[in-house]
C-alpha cells in the first residue's frame, strides 16, 4: 500500500516529481480500487493543504494553478486503477461545474470513476450556465444530473441550476447530485438536490443505487 501521509504532504508541498514517482510506483503494484480511492483521498487532502497555505498568504495564485496542473497529471497516472471498468451500461449522467466556478479536478475524478462504473457521462465542462444544463437534459434525457463546485458562491449557482430545471419542467425526470468541497446537508436541502458528497467514490455508489 502507498504511503498516504507522504502523498498528502508531497501534494501539499507541490513536490511534483516526488508525487508522480510515488503514484507511478503505486500503480505498478496493481492495487485494488479501494486502495486507489484512498490515494485519491490523500491527494484531495494535499489539495486542502494547498488551499490553507493560499489562504494564509504563503502560496499565491500561481501556486494554485501549479497545484491544479499537478493534480491533473496525478489523476492521469491513477486513471487506470481508480475504476475496475464495467462493460454494462448503467445510465447517463449530465455533469458540469456550475456557473462562476472554474475548478474541474474533482469533477474530472467523479467523471472517470463513473465511466469506469459503467455510466455514460456527458461532461459540459466548467463555468456552465443554467441553460446549458437545461438544454442538455432536454436533449439526452439522463437519469442523473451531477453538479460540481468548490467556491462558496457555487452553492447559489447550483440552486439557480436546480431552479432552472424546475422551471423547464425537468426536475422530476432526474436525480440531482452535487459535489465539491463546500457542499453540506444543509446546502443540499437549500439547493433542492437529492444527494451531496465530498467523495467521488461515494457519489458513484449513490448514482449506482439510483439506477439499479
Ligand atoms: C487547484 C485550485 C485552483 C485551480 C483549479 C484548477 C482546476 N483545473 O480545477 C485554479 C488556479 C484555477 C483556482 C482558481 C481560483 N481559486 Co481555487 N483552489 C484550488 C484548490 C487548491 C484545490 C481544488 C481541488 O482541485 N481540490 C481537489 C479535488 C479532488 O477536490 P474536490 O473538488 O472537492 O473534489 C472531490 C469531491 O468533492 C468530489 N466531487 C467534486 N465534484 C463533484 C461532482 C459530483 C457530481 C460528485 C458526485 C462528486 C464531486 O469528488 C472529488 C474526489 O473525491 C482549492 C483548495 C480546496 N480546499 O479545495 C482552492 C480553492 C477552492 N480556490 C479558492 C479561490 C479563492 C480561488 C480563486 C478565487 C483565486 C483567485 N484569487 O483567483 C480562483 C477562482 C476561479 C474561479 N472563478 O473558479 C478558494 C475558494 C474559497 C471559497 N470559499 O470560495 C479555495 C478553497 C482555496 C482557499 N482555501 O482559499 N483554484
Amino acid at each position: 500500500m502507498a504511503d498516504l501521509k507522504a502523498i498528502k504532504t508531497a501534494v501539499g508541498e507541490l513536490e511534483e516529481e516526488q508525487v508522480l514517482e510515488m503514484l507511478n510506483d503505486f500503480v505498478a503494484t496493481n492495487p485494488s480500487e479501494a486502495e486507489a480511492q484512498e490515494v485519491v483521498a490523500a491527494c484531495q487532502q494535499g489539495m486542502a493543504q494547498v488551499g490553507e497555505l493560499f489562504e494564509s498568504g504563503e502560496y499565491f495564485v500561481g501556486d494554485l494553478i501549479f497545484a491544479g496542473e499537478l493534480l491533473t497529471e496525478a489523476l492521469d497516472v491513477l486513471k487506470p486503477v481508480i475504476g475496475a471498468g464495467s462493460s454494462e451500461q448503467k445510465g447517463t449522467i449530465v455533469l458540469g461545474t456550475v456557473h462562476g466556478d472554474l475548478h474541474d479536478i474533482g469533477k474530472n475524478i467523479f467523471k472517470s470513476m463513473s465511466e469506469a462504473a459503467g455510466f455514460e457521462v456527458i461532461d459540459l465542462g466548467i463555468d456552465q450556465p443554467v441553460q446549458a444544463f437545461v438544454d442538455k437534459v432536454k436533449e439526452v434525457k439522463p437519469q442523473i444530473v451531477g453538479m460540481s463546485g468548490v467556491l462558496t458562491l457555487a452553492l447559489e449557482a447550483m440552486k439557480d441550476t436546480v431552479d432552472g430545471l424546475k422551471e423547464a419542467g425537468l426536475r422530476d425526470d432526474v436525480k440531482v447530485i452535487i459535489g465539491g468541497n463546500p457542499v453540506t446537508k444543509e446546502a443540499c436541502e437549500h439547493i433542492g438536490a437529492d444527494a451531496f458528497t465530498t467523495n467521488a467514490a461515494e457519489g458513484v455508489k449513490t448514482c449506482t443505487a439510483w439506477v439499479e
